[in-house]
């Protein structure tokens, strides 16, 4: 059963010169449409052609002008991006040329598709769930390698089977105790409180679990945040430039150089990891000084991973341990930095029992080292985005942290005692924000809203 009733057509491909442009139409009468302007050798009829064909022929106009040389695709419904009937006209790049096909479709009774019409299309008629859905525009946005492959993996469905997996539970849950709560009457075991906290405290589990990936679903998207910091001369804005390879911040041997945040971004394994420069910390200085200095706290705080530098080759002083102590609850990597200048005893027992490496920004020495240990960071939990559920959308924690909270509710609900009735609403409540994920359980306007952030054509 199809959605819609109408036929829907745009430019699927970037505006812009190209290679070739595809316009895209969909719907009950994408073949009729197209069959009023195409005109291929020997006058045969594209209605009357296979399914999954491709077909050579010109565009032609109401008034017999040719507007381009195409190849048109045939693919009738269902197996479709939209689920309906699809063609695809395949035209010569350019923008002026594409334009005049595509409202030559629109005159002949297609009418101009909204972003993500088509998509949407295919999430209407059941073809996609709407996480997939959602995935597509991010296979499409991604800019990292694992990224996209944590997309295609939600695309295949692991993120919604994950999901289904807690809502079947909840099913099952639901109608146990609507069975002990309709029909005390019938000799049917009713459901014992502690088997009731035992699937309860099984959902709550899986609903964190799911959320914990959150956090490294935003480090795919988004890249690694590096913070560099340390007392002032220590070598952080070499360290910076040694990374990037290039002679990006100032470096001299006054302290107090930097005096702003310096931010990067480069690639490492196909990873963004953006790295930041910042003011060395110390009690004196000026007031811009003391505005770049709270800057730097601020950014140690925000980022993932903290490089704290320090000058090995003298023994740490107290504006050292100062720093020690605000990063102490951190993720940081402890940099031995100058170590072409020798290095101290009392330095190298200092971080023997913590994630330690000995640099010189001014020889390179352990740059590459460096730059593995930062990878390993991300990668030690991310290699198995595409078949491992990653929830990396906004909406869908919103969602999950909607979800754990009814079950969290339900579960207090039982501790205490109270009657089986009274949790109902909150399982009810927990399976409807998993449904809103996959979609099953949506508004019309959240499937706008969401649909409404896709580029035209898709
Ligand atoms: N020998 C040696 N000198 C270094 C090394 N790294 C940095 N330096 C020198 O140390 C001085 C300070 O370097 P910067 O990179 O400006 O230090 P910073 O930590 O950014 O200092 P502020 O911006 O003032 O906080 C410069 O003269 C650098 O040439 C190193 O590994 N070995
Ligand atoms: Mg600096």
């Amino acid at each position: 059963m199809l959605y819609y009733r109408d036929t829907i057509a745009a430019i699927s491909t970037p505006t812009g010169y190209g290679g070739i442009s595809i316009i895209r139409v969909s719907g009950v009468d994408a073949f009729e449409v197209v069959n009023k302007i195409f005109r291929r050798p020997g006058g045969k009829n594209f209605l009357e052609q296979g399914k999954n064909t491709i077909h050579y022929g010109h565009i032609i106009d109401e008034e017999g002008n040719i507007l381009d040389e195409v190849l048109v695709s045939k693919m009738p419904a269902p197996h479709t991006f939209t689920a309906e009937d699809v063609a695809e006209i395949n035209c010569h790049g350019g923008i002026v040329a594409v334009r005049r096909v595509l409202e030559l479709v629109t005159r002949m009774g297609a009418r101009l598709a909204q972003p993500g019409e088509f998509t949407k299309r295919a999430f209407l008629n059941g073809r996609i769930d709407l996480s997939q859905a959602e995935a597509i525009s991010d296979v499409i946005t991604a800019k990292t390698n694992l990224a996209a492959n944590a997309a295609i993996g939600q695309l295949t469905g692991v993120l919604s089977e994950k999901i289904n997996e807690i809502k079947q539970k909840i099913l099952t849950l639901i109608s146990n105790v609507e069975v002990t709560i309709q029909y005390p009457e019938y000799d049917i075991e009713d459901v014992t409180n502690e088997e009731l906290l035992d699937s309860l405290r099984e959902i709550k589990h899986d609903i964190e679990k799911l959320l914990k990936t959150y956090k490294q679903g935003e480090i795919l998207r988004e890249g690694l945040k590096v913070a560099i910091c340390g007392k002032p001369n220590v070598g952080k804005s070499m360290m910076l430039n040694a990374l990037l390879n290039e002679e990006k911040a100032i470096v001299t041997d006054i302290a107090g150089t930097t005096r702003d945040i310096v931010d990067e971004y480069i690639s490492l394994s196909g990873l963004p990891v953006r790295i930041i420069d910042t003011a060395g910390i110390r009690e004196a200085g000026d007031i811009v000084e003391r505005i770049g200095i709270d800057r730097s706290i601020k950014a140690a705080n925000e980022a993932d991973l903290v490089l704290f530098l320090c000058d090995a080759s003298n023994p740490l002083d107290e504006e050292d341990e100062k720093i020690l102590e605000i990063l102490k609850d951190k993720n940081v990597i402890y940099i031995l930095n100058k170590t072409d200048l020798g290095i101290c005893d009392e330095v190298i027992k200092r971080f023997e029992d913590k994630v330690n490496l000995r640099t010189s920004a001014l020889t390179k020495e352990n740059i590459d080292v460096l730059e593995e240990m930062i990878i390993s960071q991300v990668l030690s939990n991310n290699e198995d985005v595409m078949s491992n559920a990653v929830v990396t959308s906004v909406r869908h924690k919103g969602l999950l942290d909607d979800a754990l909270r009814s079950v969290s509710q339900a579960l207090d609900c039982v501790s205490m005692g109270y009657e089986i009735d009274l949790i109902q609403v909150d399982i009810n409540d927990c399976w409807a924000s998993l449904g809103n994920i996959t979609g099953q359980a949506v508004t019309e306007d959240i499937i706008d809203e969401i649909f409404a952030n896709f580029c035209l054509g898709k």
